[in-house]
């Protein structure tokens, strides 16, 4: 298979993505080679002989601020590895907020370079001077960019054509038609008093397809009307 997307992750933190790598889904699409992934430590990348990447913040205020040489350094030797040009994501809780949309967008990018910011930030001149798609996965804090990254590569790798065993299973996603996936059961039948429902053990393929839309138009309506609003671009409505 030959490989369709590349991606780039510069991080502080290389081996948090190893296991991530090589586990299910992701782990599967590096082995066919559809897609490759690799880190850069921006630590290689330092000027000092600490090693340093970061420094206290100009005007004084908690936490460490990431450094500029060291993230223009990674990011311009990473791309120069490669012919054509990358799209640049910086991973800041200051994003837009990532959405399927913005997910299936990435998808169909043959290269993505995705940088993991840190401790408070990075520095301003960065973000102006690097040009890059700022995304967030969702409005709270995390510690760095890092589990940002794995959730994006997760979710835009299970959308790289060849990535799923079963090409229907994306296009069922909850999310993928604005809607919340419909419930599922497997063996046994009857578990701790709970019953499968009939309808799925009819072999009635139409009335299980009609029961799985009502299902889902069900649980969208109660958990997330915002999404049938037009709203799923945006996440949850804001309250009036
Ligand atoms: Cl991308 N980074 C951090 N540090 N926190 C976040 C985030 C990213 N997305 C949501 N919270």
């Amino acid at each position: 298979m030959p490989c369709s997307m590349r991606i780039d992750v510069l991080t502080l933190f290389p081996e948090v993505f190893e296991p991530f790598f090589e586990a299910s889904i992701v782990g599967r699409a590096v082995r066919s080679g559809l897609v490759s992934i690799r880190c850069v430590n921006f630590r290689d990348f330092a000027h000092d002989k600490h090693r340093s990447v970061d420094d206290r913040p100009f005007g004084g205020g908690p936490g460490m601020v990431l450094m500029c040489g060291p993230v223009f350094d990674a990011l311009e030797s990473v791309e120069a590895k490669c012919d054509g040009t990358p799209l640049r994501i910086l991973l800041t809780p200051q994003g837009e907020r990532l959405t399927q949309a913005t997910v299936g967008d990435l998808a169909r990018r043959p290269w993505l370079v995705v940088l993991c910011g840190h401790y408070e930030g990075f520095d301003e001149r960065i973000r102006l001077g690097i040009g890059a798609r700022e995304i967030s996965i969702g409005d709270y804090v995390l510690s760095g960019g890092e589990p940002a990254a794995m959730a994006l590569i997760d979710a835009v790798v299970r959308l790289v054509p060849g990535a799923l065993g079963d090409e229907g299973s994306a296009a069922d996603d909850s999310f993928a038609a604005g809607m919340l996936e419909y419930p599922q059961y497997t063996r046994p039948r009857e578990f701790r008093g709970m019953s499968v429902p009939d309808v799925l053990l009819s072999g009635d393929h139409d009335r299980i397809a009609a029961w799985r839309r009502e299902e889902a138009m069900k649980r969208t309506l109660e958990r997330r009307p915002d999404l049938r609003r037009g709203g799923g671009s945006k996440g949850p409505a804001e309250p009036a």
